[in-house]
Formats: C-alpha cells, structure tokens, sequence
C-alpha cells in the first residue's frame, strides 16, 4: 500500500459533498491537503478543523476553476514547499438544469462546460508539469455513472462526463511514459448539495431525486478515492463505477413506495 503520511494533495471542489469528503479521509491518512473551491469561509473552516484534528499543514484557497488566469496565478503563487502536488483530485463540478436540449438554457451550459470540462483542463495543464519533470503523480478525475449513459434531459452535463471519461482515458496515454497514474471515480447518485445546485437552490425538488431508495454518501465515493490513492506504485487503477445497490445505470432506478 502506498503511504500518504506527508504527500500534497490537491483538491478543488473542497467546500462540499465529495470533495470534502475526500479531504477528511486524505487528513486520517497524514497528508497534507491544499483545498479549493470558490466558498472561502468553508474551506478556511474546514481547513482549521483538518489540521487541528490531525496534525498536518492544509492551505485553503479560494479559487474558481473556469478562470486561466486565476488557475495558473493559484499554482505560480504557491510557495514552493507546496508546489509538488503529488496527487489531483479533480472534483470541482456541477449540473445546471434538467431540460429537453432544445429549450437548454445557454448560461446552464456554459457554467457545466466551464467547470467540468475546461476546470479540469486547467488545473491538471498548472500542475501536472511538475509530476511529468518528477516522474511521479496520481491524477484523480471524478468522473459520473452519466459519463457511460446519457439520461433524458441530462444531455449537456452527460456530455461533460463522456468528456472527463474522455480526458482520463487520454491523460493516461499521454503520461504513460512518466510514472504518472491516472484514475476516473465514476458514482451513480450521491446526496451532496448536487442536486440543490442542479435545480438552483429548490430544495423540495432535490430531495425527490433520492426518493425511495439509499443513495450513495460523499463518504463513499471518498472510499474509492482513497482505494484508488493508496494502491501498490505498479498498480494503476483505470477507473472505478459505483452506485447505490438500487441503481443498475443512469436510467435503472429502483424505487420503494
Ligand atoms: P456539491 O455541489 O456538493 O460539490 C461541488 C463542489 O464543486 C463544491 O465544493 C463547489 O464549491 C465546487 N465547485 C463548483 N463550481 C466550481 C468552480 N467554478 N470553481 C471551483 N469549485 C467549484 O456536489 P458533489 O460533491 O456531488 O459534486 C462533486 C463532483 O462529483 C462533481 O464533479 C459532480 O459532477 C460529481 N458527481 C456527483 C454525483 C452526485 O450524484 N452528487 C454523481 C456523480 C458525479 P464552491 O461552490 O464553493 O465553489
Ligand atoms: C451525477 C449523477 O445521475 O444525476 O453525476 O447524473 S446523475
């Protein structure tokens, strides 16, 4: 198993549901954690919590992924005792909407677009460099169950996950040579502020998502996460799917009355 006692870990997305998640279990396991995400007060919260609790250095910084600028000024400022990131977890993203694509509201697309396909090309085009000059690294995408089968009116951010699954299928081939480890985590439905910001803050209608069945928690994603980080160095996990035991794909649902 490889130990994580000390590596950096970079996470965006760290303000909510799975990203949080997986930075409490990269905490247990003695990392230190850069976490990120646009909602400052929570990562700085969560960032006193983590490192109080468990000893390590954790930097909270409030950045958006859809801005270059910002992205690459993130990584160019950060001091150089934390510029090895060692793994990236690519979790910042989100659903906008679930309409027919012919009534799709374009700031809905462009907000998925930005952040779930062009977010994660920014932040691994910063900081993947210096794990190809160091022969060493984890990329992390988390990818979606709607990345493998599009789901009616899911048509836009469908498309964003086809394209993290994509880009991880690509990634690994372009850092084949350099010691680099690329792995998609692919959920089916987890309870997180997903939905709520799906449906823009309606919190009736997100809870109907989950209705009648157990979904899966952000802890349980961050597992796989952890399952795929820890792994002996010869050991590449490509890509894990998971879901709740009543979820067969994106369009096989069992519900309880
Ligand atoms: P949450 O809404 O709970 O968390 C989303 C996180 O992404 C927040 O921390 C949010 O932080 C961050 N984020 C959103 N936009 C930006 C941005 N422009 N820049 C930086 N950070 C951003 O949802 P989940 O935890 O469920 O989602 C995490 C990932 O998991 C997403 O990629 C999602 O597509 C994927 N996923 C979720 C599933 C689910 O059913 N919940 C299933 C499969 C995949 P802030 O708003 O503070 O910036
Ligand atoms: C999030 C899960 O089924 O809403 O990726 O697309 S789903």
């Amino acid at each position: 198993m490889e130990n994580l006692e000390g590596k950096i870990i970079l996470i965006t997305g760290a303000s909510s549901g799975i990203g949080e998640a997986c930075a409490k279990k990269f905490a247990e396991l003695k990392a230190n954690l850069i976490i990120t995400a646009r909602r400052k007060e929570r990562i700085e919260k969560l960032s006193n919590e983590l490192s109080r609790k468990h000893n390590i250095k954790v930097l909270p910084i409030s950045l958006d992924v859809r801005n270059f600028n910002s992205v690459k000024s993130f990584y160019e400022n950060l001091a150089p005792e934390w510029k090895a990131i060692d793994i990236l977890v690519n979790n910042a993203g989100l659903a906008r909407g679930l309409d027919k694509f012919y009534e799709g509201k374009i700031e809905d697309w462009d907000e998925m677009i930005d952040t779930n396909i062009k977010g994660l090309l920014f932040v691994s085009r910063v900081v993947v460099p210096q794990m190809v000059e160091r022969e060493y690294g984890h990329i992390i995408n988390i990818g979606s169950t709607a990345g493998h089968e599009p789901y009616p009116m899911g048509n836009v951010y469908v498309a964003t996950k086809f394209a993290v699954k994509a880009l991880s299928q690509s990634f690994r081939i372009d850092v084949l040579e350099k010691g680099i480890k690329v792995t998609s985590v692919d959920p089916g439905m987890v309870e997180t502020e997903f939905s709520k910001v799906r449906f823009h803050g309606d919190e009736q209608r997100a809870k109907r998502v989950y209705e009648g069945l157990q979904p899966l928690t952000p802890d349980d994603v961050a597992d796989a996460v952890i399952f795929a980080a820890t792994r002996p160095r010869h050991v590449n996990i490509n890509q894990i799917v998971l879901t709740p035991l009543a979820q067969a794909s994106s369009n096989f649902v069992y519900r309880k009355k």
